[in-house]
């Protein structure tokens, strides 16, 4: 039962989004209506407070123009839809799931595109249900971050980061490519405190990010140079002789042959020139972070997301072990951390109905959803079940997905908004919010365990990705029986329960997790990441030189990897947003009250040479397609560089994956299945348009 606070009943709940925070909530209800919600003051890290899109969270749940019924799209792409019943919508579904195996003679046919949209534990059951209905084709990989993965895995062993909390602790931290102040608001009050305890913050990124603003030095790096930066840096240590030596004899591998390639091929005056850092600030800036203890570098994934990007992490990495700040409270490099994944995924992991025969799932890059559609073949994807992802606001190369979803028999969707996916879909699925199922969550910066409760009954229709894995499961039997393995009756309960094991227990210190019912909790954290000097590569040791990375292709030492080529005049950064995740929330009024309007924001010097003002109407293009938007100068941005943030603003046709292609990075597969994506290598140019071609009818989003 929930606790009962004046005239309210108030519920647990954790903010399911992919985000490093991952907020623990509490609800308010009155009358079977959430009145509003806030931070759950229990977790030290959320500290009772959300940030501007988990305030809004109300208006999503209520908002006019949320999916609360089943659809029907006749046909895809006419917007003539009708209202369905889930019962048609199931059959329909079961059905063409029986037509794809007998026709294919297996259901590799059948393709799953699961996002980031919930991470939910228990909504691992979009895989579940596949798996209980045989052998499938699954997207693999993630967008976020796994070149910086493969780098700290090749360096570490793993990617593992001591606790945010402890950023306290530090005296000199390196915000490098990460903006907290947008995407991780509650970091924030961590790096305020070590400045009140003395710390120097330091923020490296081309953008001048609010992050930046908050900053005691800001370096305008040129994007994708981060690698030889950390190279120039690495070697002013050495030859100032600012490192650790007990750490590197104790503790790393390779550390003779990483000076030999800096003494040879690092040069501070050419580092200088690449990356538009003067080089006495490159000197300053790695002799403060040598010298400064403990010394600490928050590797964001923004930076990672170039075709050098784990190369770049990997020369970033070094910093920490060459100056033995890893493994040490308020030190070490962050990226992230999985160490918290140790539940059962229970609802991700089904076997396959008897007679399914032995078989195998077939994977797809998840960061080339439309080229992997179009070259599947034998058989080749007829129907795509998507889920907790809107692909046509959020993948690459949007043109090429268009193609790409011609190709397709059925599209499934299942959303709680008529996304720009959904305009794509044959069926679109309502589903719930967090407030409308119990799950659990954890986050993949701290360390807090948190429970999510019902709080109000399913809006309209509306059923969450378990229960819909559920009732086709009992659909697909009721018409052909035997045909899949997916459990029809659990409750939530049973759910959240079967996610538990001892390790959880006792790592989170709980002996139920009915415990959660009175708050979050956080992980018992024996010591800092890599705190005993034990890493968990090859050798036990840091590897500065890795044979691992040399017999996945990769160079074997952090050396400096060149960045794709400029194929346009400007470059264009697409980075994520203050008042969206992704194609979330930027739909609400309250956000659009904020934030009205998407533009691209350009350097004065480089506006008034293609004679561009403010708030001018302009185009944005490049061979793959094109975006008409309005103007914004500012200094912010480097001369050279165009940024549009990603977002999805309601009826104003804005995508940035119009510009954006699915370019892989260099790594991710080791440790993700698929490699990263070089969305910040992209390039384009902008014109003005012409008060002559304005009268035209312009449709904003369509490509050339
Ligand atoms: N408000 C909000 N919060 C979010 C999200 C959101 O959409 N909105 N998304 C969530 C998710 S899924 C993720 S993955 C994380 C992402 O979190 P971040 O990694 O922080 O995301 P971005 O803002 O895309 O990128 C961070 C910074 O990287 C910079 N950058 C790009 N290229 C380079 C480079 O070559 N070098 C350097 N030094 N910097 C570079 C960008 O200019 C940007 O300021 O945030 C999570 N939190
Ligand atoms: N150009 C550019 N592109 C990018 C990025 C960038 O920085 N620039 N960032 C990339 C990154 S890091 C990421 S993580 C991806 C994110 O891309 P996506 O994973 O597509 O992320 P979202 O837009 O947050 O969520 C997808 C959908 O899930 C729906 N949803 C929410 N809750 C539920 C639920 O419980 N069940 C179901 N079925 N659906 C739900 C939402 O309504 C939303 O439409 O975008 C990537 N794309
Ligand atoms: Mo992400």
């Amino acid at each position: 039962m929930p606790v009962t606070k004046g005239e309210y009943q108030v519920f647990r709940n954790a903010c399911p989004r992919n985000c490093y925070d991952t907020c623990s909530m509490q609800t308010y209800v009155k009358d079977q209506r959430i009145q509003f919600v806030e931070g759950a003051p229990e977790s030290s890290f959320t500290d009772g407070g959300l940030c501007v899109k988990g305030y809004s969270y109300v208006q999503q749940v209520y908002a006019k123009d949320r999916i609360t019924h089943p659809l029907r799209q006749v046909p895809r792409g006419s917007g003539h839809w009708e209202r369905i019943s889930w019962d048609t919508a199931l059959e329909t579904i079961a059905r063409k799931i029986r037509e794809i195996e007998e026709k294919d003679g297996s259901l590799h046919g059948l393709c799953l595109a699961t996002g980031s949209g919930n991470h939910g534990i228990t909504n691992n059951s979009p895989d579940g249900m596949m798996s209980s209905l045989g052998y499938t084709t699954r997207t693999r990989g993630t967008p976020c971050w796994p070149a910086g993965i493969d780098a700290q895995a090749y360096d570490m062993g793993e990617m593992w980061c001591n606790d945010p909390e402890d950023l306290v602790k530090s005296r000199y931290i390196i915000l490098w490519g990460v903006n907290p102040a947008w995407c991780s608001i509650h970091s924030m009050k961590f790096i305020y405190e070590a400045r009140e305890r003395g710390a120097r913050i330091i923020v490296i990124d081309p953008l001048f990010t609010q992050t930046a603003a908050k900053a005691d030095l800001y370096c305008q790096v040129k994007a994708g140079t981060d690698g030889i930066l950390a190279l120039g840096m690495a070697r002013v240590i050495i030859e100032e002789g600012l490192t650790d030596p007990d750490f590197l004899s104790n503790h790393t591998l390779g550390y003779e042959r990483f000076t030999a390639y800096l003494d040879q091929q690092i040069c501070l005056a050419q580092v200088s020139e690449i990356c538009g850092i003067p080089e006495s600030e490159i000197r300053s800036m790695a002799r403060d972070f040598a010298s400064i203890k403990p010394a600490t570098i928050w590797v964001g994934y923004g930076m990672q997301r170039h075709t050098n990007g784990g190369a770049n992490v990997r020369a970033i990495d070094a910093l920490g072990a060459l100056t033995g700040n890893i493994g040490k409270p308020g030190g070490g490099v962050r990226y992230g951390h999985k160490t918290n994944r140790i539940f059962n995924y229970y609802a991700a992991s089904m076997s396959p109905p008897q007679g399914a025969g032995p078989g195998k799932d077939r994977f797809i890059n998840t960061n080339r959803l439309a080229q992997e559609i179009l070259d599947a073949e034998n058989p080749p994807i007829r129907m795509l079940w998507n889920t907790c992802r809107n692909p046509f606001s959020q993948d690459f190369n949007r043109p090429l997905l268009e193609r790409a979803f011609k190709k397709l028999e059925l599209v499934v969707c299942v959303e709680q908004f008529m996304t720009m996916t959904c305009e794509q879909a044959d069926i679109v699925l309502p589903v719930t919010t967090l407030f409308e199922e119990d799950t659990l969550n954890v986050a993949y910066w701290h360390y807090w365990l948190a429970l999510n409760e019902k709080a109000i009954a399913p809006v309209g229709e509306c059923r969450s990705n378990t229960r819909i894995a559920m009732d086709l499961s009992e659909k697909m039997n009721q018409l052909f029986p035997g045909s899949c393995t997916f459990p029809t009756h659990l409750t939530s309960e049973e759910w959240i329960s079967r996610e538990f094991n001892d390790r959880v227990y006792e790592m989170f210190g709980i002996t139920s997790w009915k415990d959660l019912k009175s708050g979050p909790v956080k992980a018992v954290i024996p010591r800092e990441a890599w705190g005993d000097g034990r890493f968990a590569t090859p050798s036990g040791k840091y590897e500065f030189y890795s044979k691992l990375a040399q017999s996945h292709g990769h160079k074997a030492l952090p050396e400096v990897v060149p960045g794709r080529k400029p194929s346009a005049p400007f470059r264009i950064l697409t980075p994520h947003s203050k008042f969206s995740i992704h194609s979330q929330f930027q739909n609400l009024d309250y956000m659009t009250a904020f934030n009205p309007e998407p533009c691209v924001r350009i350097h004065p010097k480089a506006a008034a040479q293609k004679g561009i003002c403010d708030k001018d109407l302009v185009r944005v293009f490049n061979d793959q397609g094109q975006i008409v938007v309005r103007s914004r100068l500012t200094t912010t941005v480097p001369q050279d560089t165009l940024v549009l943030h990603e977002a999805w603003f309601k009826n104003k046709g804005y995508c940035v994956q119009n510009l954006v292609d699915d370019q892989s990075s260099d790594m991710g597969v080791f440790k993700t299945g698929s490699p990263g994506v070089a969305i910040h290598d992209q390039f384009a140019d902008i014109e003005k348009i012409s008060p002559a071609a304005r009268r035209f009818p312009f449709n904003f989003w369509k490509t050339r």
